[in-house]
């Protein structure tokens, strides 16, 4: 780049630019009065824009020095972009991702996200990982809200609701197969409470523990009507046996009848800092492996905070040896150079799980009679304990907990994860401020190029202005040359006449004389 030194601050500009970008000062020679009228209008523009942009009120991020100075450049860069002349069409997109991204930088929060489709069983993992049933479950599709689950002093629930333009697009994206919803919706009355919840600011509540589980079923349970209108609910825990800074978060299947919410749960992986996956264990479809591929490319950089959750593993008619079948397959997608990379991290990363019979052993003194039926059937599964009584059961819990493969799952988390979060979350906000960057760049690079092509293109109408003008002159021309000849064929002629007028005057007077 061709570069010169700027006659005010001496900064060093590109020698092609107009106007200094360091103090505003108008640098380019004016080719006229009018052109000279403009660049000073810029120039001023600029300067105010500069002054503007130099004395924004900054978040401020205590975490992390680094941190707080990409905050501070990209509230620099949204405040350019929200000018009128530049956020036209274009710039709302790129706001909306930097919003998000100074949003994640305010908290060293590390989110731990389990996806998967409907009923695949993470909320009943969560719970067996939370050592109580907080997140909702059941037989129909359960959570079709975003929950997140982190430590607190005390215990509280705070909801957020979706603002009226967010629900517009949740109500058109409903699929046109969704009986399901539209019933329930009907049946539970919603529209008759929409107004009152739409909009709402949102609430934080804290609870005596016990009343914890009730308050969460009333926002995220689809056995209550306003849960349709709950876009997130965080739940604050005193027992979450995890460092403050880590999140679980709950989210709806990524086959939702309703697209809004699916596509939310998708664009969460972007966003989450290690991903569960949760697949059951008999079923690894081409749709899952789609939904499995689009984790692994928004974690390229480090395959390893991926996990492969094969899920309801008691539900296998041999659970053990089904599951050596099934993972071997799993591990044969799954380690390509797109997925794990190699077998090694696939075998280590794909692990199988068994959460509900986690639970209901945990539950064990409560169980009713059909869940104790449930366990005993899962039990006798398992041929070396050889239990076929109910009976039986107690005495083999421990061993049964230990089947459920929970605490590896928890391994993973407190070994693998949770000691390098801070470094894995730094890798992450650098990767995705590298990638807004990159847009930024574009972006204007793009807008750049648009106005080059407005420049050329009035450039090019004032020529063919100049052409038509300089050929209506020499037309011009040409008239008068033409009238000019027209006068002096006139002006022969009328001397031509003359002559012959008079001649013809002199023959007649000639004629009377002689006549
Ligand atoms: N047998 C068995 N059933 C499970 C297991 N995990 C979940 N389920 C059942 O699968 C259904 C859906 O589970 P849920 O956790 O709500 O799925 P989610 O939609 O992925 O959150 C419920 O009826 C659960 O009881 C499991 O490990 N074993
Ligand atoms: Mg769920």
């Amino acid at each position: 780049m061709n570069t010169l030194k700027c006659p005010k601050c001496g900064s060093e500009i590109a020698s092609s630019a107009y106007i200094c970008w360091h103090c505003g000062e108008a640098v380019a020679e004016a080719a006229d009065q009018n052109n000279q009228r403009l660049l000073q209008e810029y120039a001023d523009k600029m300067r105010s824009l500069i002054s503007s942009v130099g004395s924004l009120d900054y978040t401020k991020v205590a975490w992390d020095v680094t941190v707080e100075q990409y905050v501070k450049k990209m509230e620099k860069v949204k405040y350019i972009l929200s000018q009128p002349e530049i956020s036209k069409n274009t710039g709302e997109r790129l706001i909306k991702r930097i919003e998000n991204f100074i949003e994640r930088c305010k908290e060293p929060l590390f989110h731990i996200a389990f996806v998967g489709t409907i009923k695949a069983g993470k909320s009943t993992l969560i719970n067996a990982l939370l050592g109580r049933n907080l997140a909702s479950t059941s037989v129909t599709p359960e959570t079709a809200v975003l929950t997140k689950f982190r430590n607190s002093k005390k215990d509280y629930v705070k909801v957020n609701f979706y603002t009226s333009a967010e629900w517009e697009q949740l109500w058109k994206s409903i699929s046109t197969n969704a009986d399901v919803f539209k019933q329930e919706y009907a049946t539970l009355k919603a529209d008759e409470v929409k107004s009152e919840w739409i909009n709402h600011e949102s609430i934080k509540k804290f609870i005596n523990n016990d009343d914890i589980e009730k308050e969460i079923e009333r926002w995220t349970s689809s056995k209550h009507v306003e849960h349709y209108f709950v876009k997130e609910v965080e739940i604050g825990l005193s027992d979450f046996n995890m460092p403050e800074e880590i999140v679980f978060v709950d989210t709806p299947g990524l086959d939702d009848a309703v697209k809004y919410r699916s596509d939310v749960t998708r664009a969460y992986i972007d966003r989450a800092n290690a991903v569960f996956a949760c697949v059951r264990s008999d079923s690894l479809t081409g749709g899952e492996l789609n939904t499995l591929y689009r984790v692994f490319s928004n974690s390229s950089d480090n395959p390893e905070k991926v996990f492969i959750l094969g899920t309801q593993w008691d539900s296998l008619n041999n659970p053990e040896k089904d599951w050596k079948v099934q993972k071997a397959e799993w591990v044969k997608y799954l380690s390509t150079a797109n997925c794990f990379g190699n077998v090694e991290v696939a075998q280590r990363n794909i692990v199988h799980v068994a959460a509900y019979l986690m639970n209901l052993c945990r539950d064990y003194a409560k169980l009713e009679r059909d869940k104790i039926k449930q366990l005993l059937s899962i039990a006798m599964k398992f041929d070396n304990m050889d239990i076929m009584m109910p009976i039986e059961i107690e005495e083999h819990l421990e061993e049964l907990m230990e089947k459920s493969n929970v605490s590896e799952v928890n391994r993973r988390i407190t070994h693998d994860i949770v000691p390098k979060y801070k470094e894995f979350l730094m890798k992450d906000i650098v990767s995705s401020y590298d990638a807004i960057n990159k847009e930024i760049r574009q972006f204007f690079e793009e807008k750049r190029d648009s106005l080059n092509e407005v420049l050329q293109e009035s450039r090019k109408s004032a020529d063919e202005i100049r052409q038509s003008y300089e050929k209506a002159e020499k037309e011009l021309e040409d008239v008068q040359a033409y009238r000019e000849q027209l006068e002096m064929a006139m002006n022969q002629l009328k001397v031509n006449t003359d002559a012959r007028v008079s001649e013809l005057c002199k023959t007649l007077d000639e004629m009377t004389k002689t006549a």
